[in-house]
């Protein structure tokens, strides 16, 4: 018993006095998505980790370990504050019980190469490295517009008596049109809409069609509003175990993801806008000061929200975040 704790020891000794491995060794960082595997979001992420790894044989590659099923979207925010996965593909809306700040990258006015310039991805940086253990990594959703989709109709911006599907996105706004909501993750809305448990949702102008709820939609309303965000983040811990060459390699494919999202969005939402026609959807279309109307109270709604949570921090996102007047 004694020979074999002496042995044991001496094992772990000489264990613990194997040269470290080298910095420049090829790491592999394991990555979820809040998003279906089948969905658009995670096919272009797959053609990006595609890029990524031929780029940078030696020295890192990203795993993609799956969807929902592997991590359910509410707990991306989770997995990465804590290292359980490296890095996720989510939006903020999965994580505000980590951070509420998170939800407001939806209200960006100016996009992600704007907010490198104009200090809001530093701030941003700062508020993720400190409240959610995590780089704020790239943005590769933006440029696409929120909606409300019904299965009754509306004829003015007010949702009173409808039972309407949310995350944190759309809460403040849907309740301030005087709406009944219910929160699901994206996986559960399509039962939610065969039985009746909802009249309609929130979701953007893409992506319907990856889990078939065009099957169970009648409506949707114009115009939209927000700006929908999906982003990786990256666990800060493994950042900075990372070399300089492997953060560079991750910091210049994060450059290169976000300088085809203007392209390849507003392609998408011409796309599914066409789509969603064919699909018989029927446009309700507010128009004028109702939309405007519509629009405005939505901004409203959203950043009261962001600043009633986190009154320390939503005001300074509000003005790095929104148009320069
Ligand atoms: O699930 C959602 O409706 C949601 O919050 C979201 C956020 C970003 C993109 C798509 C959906």
């Amino acid at each position: 018993m004694r020979y074999l704790r002496f042995t044991a020891l001496a094992l772990l000794a000489f264990g613990c006095s194997l040269p470290m491995p080298a910095q420049s060794e090829e790491v592999t960082l394991k990555i979820v998505s809040a998003f279906a595997e089948n969905s658009q979001y995670v096919k272009r992420l797959e053609g990006f980790i595609a890029k990524f790894n031929a780029d940078n044989k030696g020295v890192a590659q990203i795993n993609f370990i799956g969807g929902p099923k592997a991590i359910p979207s509410f707990e991306t925010g989770n997995a990465v504050r804590s290292g359980v996965v490296d890095m996720a593909m989510t939006a903020g809306a999965f994580y505000t019980n980590i951070m509420p700040e998170a939800d407001a990258l939806k209200l960006a006015q100016i996009p992600v190469a704007e907010q490198r310039k104009n200090g809001a991805f530093d701030y941003i940086n700062k508020l993720w490295n400190e409240k959610a253990n995590m780089v704020y990594l790239a943005r590769t959703v933006e440029g696409t517009p929120f909606h409300v989709y019904l299965n009754k109709k509306i004829d003015r911006p007010d949702l009173t008596g409808l039972k309407l599907r949310t995350t944190p996105v759309y809460r403040d706004f849907f309740l301030a049109l005087g709406a009944q909501v219910v929160q699901t993750a994206p996986g559960e809305l399509y039962t939610a809409l065969e039985r009746g448990v909802v009249d309609g949702y929130g979701w953007p102008i893409t992506g319907i069609f990856d889990l078939s709820w065009q099957e169970k939609t009648k409506y949707r309303v114009d115009p939209g509003f927000y700006n929908a965000e999906v982003s990786i983040v990256v666990n800060l811990a493994a950042w900075n175990k990372l070399s300089s060459a492997q953060r560079n390699a991750l910091s210049k494919w994060a450059l290169w993801i976000e300088s085809q999202n203007h392209d390849f969005w507003s392609k998408e939402v011409e796309l599914e806008t066409r789509r969603q026609a064919e699909a018989g959807i029927q446009v309700i279309k507010l128009e004028g000061t109702q939309g405007k109307q519509f629009v405005d109270k939505a901004y409203e709604a959203g950043w009261a929200g962001v600043i009633k949570q986190s009154p320390e921090h939503g005001p300074k996102l509000r003005q790095l975040l929104s148009q320069r007047q």
